[in-house]
């Protein structure tokens, strides 16, 4: 049974609205009754549920901070945080799915798509009848995408499409990919492609360890033509998709901590009910270290997500503001991850408990979205002027 009931030592409930308070309860419920009697079992046998992408859709998970009319949620960034938050107290996994859904397929045709592209996708995505993906990462650059190879050519009534994208989470399943790529004159722009496109295809990246309930796949394309109104019109450069990134790196930084907080609660109620030497191994100093810790660094992840999502809210917060916040909390959560599976002892590597299957995921969400290494170059970059990265 799940007894999740939060984590909130410093009163951060204070600072959040009544409308807050309800969508955060409203996503902690269906992941109660939708994610985590299940989450197990799918990652245990790396099973995508594609029948949660409706589901999600339904409680309001694609796209919180789309206006309504595309269907989104029409909310604040403290309420994109929190779905986030909830969702990935359930599982890493799923909260990639909503957070690709939202930030990185939503978000680039909200901002950069036609009025027609707008009203074509994404009320659809929004509701989940379709599901998207983003392609941005190479088999050859990852770290670095301004490298990319994937290309198009004009072909007068259409473009070719040409290269590959590896690592792309939802790409199996996805109806839609928001796809990046370079022009004749290498300026990079994005395009939407859709499955059924002759020439584009999605195999499966198979044996994972981490991620195991979330399909992620490649995306092939071998001379596809891509009609031209496919095109994303409002901005090109690597400026726009590091654009949609900053608003899913966001969503990460929540994310990251409701995984840290399942891991929290569970090390807590398990240190409490475990007996050696005669006594609740929570008796022990040693113990009590590593909970007191584990607090203390959710606390402190928990009101610099506050203040990141106010400043998301009035339009100011940075792109290395937003790297200090992803890169500080999920590295705390894997830390938080690593100790409470200790305070587990072996019944912390089975599927009794949730932290072995977070710990794996976070070692993904430590990687994407901007390595650990490369958020600490961007924050070097802010501080010294100087870039490092080559
Ligand atoms: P650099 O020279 O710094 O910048 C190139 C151009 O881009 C502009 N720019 C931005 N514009 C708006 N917002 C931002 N956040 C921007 N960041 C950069 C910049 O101003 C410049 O514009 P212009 O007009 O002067 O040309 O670029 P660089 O080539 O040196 O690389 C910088 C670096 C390393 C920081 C960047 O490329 C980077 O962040 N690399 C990490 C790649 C990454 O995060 N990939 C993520 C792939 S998607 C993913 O992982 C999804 S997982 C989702 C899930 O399952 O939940
Ligand atoms: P590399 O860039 O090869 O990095 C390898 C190592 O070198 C890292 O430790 C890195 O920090 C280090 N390094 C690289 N450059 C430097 C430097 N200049 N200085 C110091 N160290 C450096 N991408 C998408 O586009 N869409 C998706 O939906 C998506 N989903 C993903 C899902 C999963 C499960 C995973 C694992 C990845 C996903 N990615 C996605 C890709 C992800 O963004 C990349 O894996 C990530 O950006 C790192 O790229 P890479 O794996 O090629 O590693």
């Amino acid at each position: 049974q799940d007894l999740f009931e939060g984590v909130d030592f410093y009163g951060v409930d204070d600072l959040l609205t009544e409308e807050h308070k309800l969508i955060r309860s409203s996503i902690r419920d269906f992941v109660k009754k939708e994610i985590s009697p299940y989450i197990e079992d799918w990652a245990q046998k790396a099973h995508f549920p594609y029948e949660i992408v409706r589901k999600f859709g339904e409680v309001g998970a694609f796209g919180p901070q789309i206006p309504e009319e595309y269907g989104g949620g029409g909310l604040d960034y403290i309420s994109y945080g929190l779905i986030m938050q909830e969702i990935e107290r359930g599982d890493s996994g799923m909260r990639s799915t909503a957070s690709v859904q939202g930030s990185l397929v939503m978000y680039p045709i909200y901002k950069f798509g036609s009025e027609e592209q707008k009203m074509k996708y994404l009320p659809k995505l929004a509701s989940g009848e379709m599901l998207g993906c983003f392609g941005l990462t190479e088999p050859d650059f990852g770290s670095n995408p301004s490298g990319m190879v994937t290309n198009f050519k004009d072909m007068g009534d259409h473009y070719l499409l040409n290269g590959a994208k590896m690592w792309i989470s939802n790409s199996p399943k996805a109806d839609i990919a928001v796809v990046w790529a370079k022009n004749e004159a290498g300026r990079i722009h994005g395009l939407i492609v859709e499955r059924g496109m002759e020439g584009f295809s999605t195999p499966e990246t198979h044996g994972k360890w981490s991620l195991r309930a979330s399909a992620t796949g490649e995306l092939v394309f071998d001379n596809v033509k891509v009609p031209k109104e496919n095109l994303l019109p409002g901005k090109s450069g690597l400026g726009a998709p590091m654009m949609c990134l900053d608003s899913a790196r966001y969503g990460i930084a929540w994310g990251a901590v409701g995984a840290a907080m399942d891991c929290y609660d569970s090390a807590r109620r398990y240190a409490l009910e475990r007996i050696q030497f005669d006594k609740p191994i929570a008796s022990f100093q040693l113990i009590q270290k590593k909970l007191a810790e584990m607090l203390s660094e959710i606390t402190k992840a928990q009101l610099l997500n506050w203040k990141l999502g106010m400043m998301m809210n009035e339009g100011k917060a940075t792109t290395a503001q937003i790297s200090l916040a992803k890169r500080n909390n999920v590295a705390m959560a894997l830390d938080i991850a690593r100790e409470a599976r200790q305070i587990h002892g072996g019944m912390g590597i089975t599927g009794e408990y949730p932290l072995m299957r977070h710990m794996m995921n976070l070692e993904s969400v430590v990687t994407y979205e901007g390595t650990h290494d490369i958020h600490l170059l961007i924050l070097g970059h802010e501080i010294t002027g100087i870039p490092a990265f080559k």
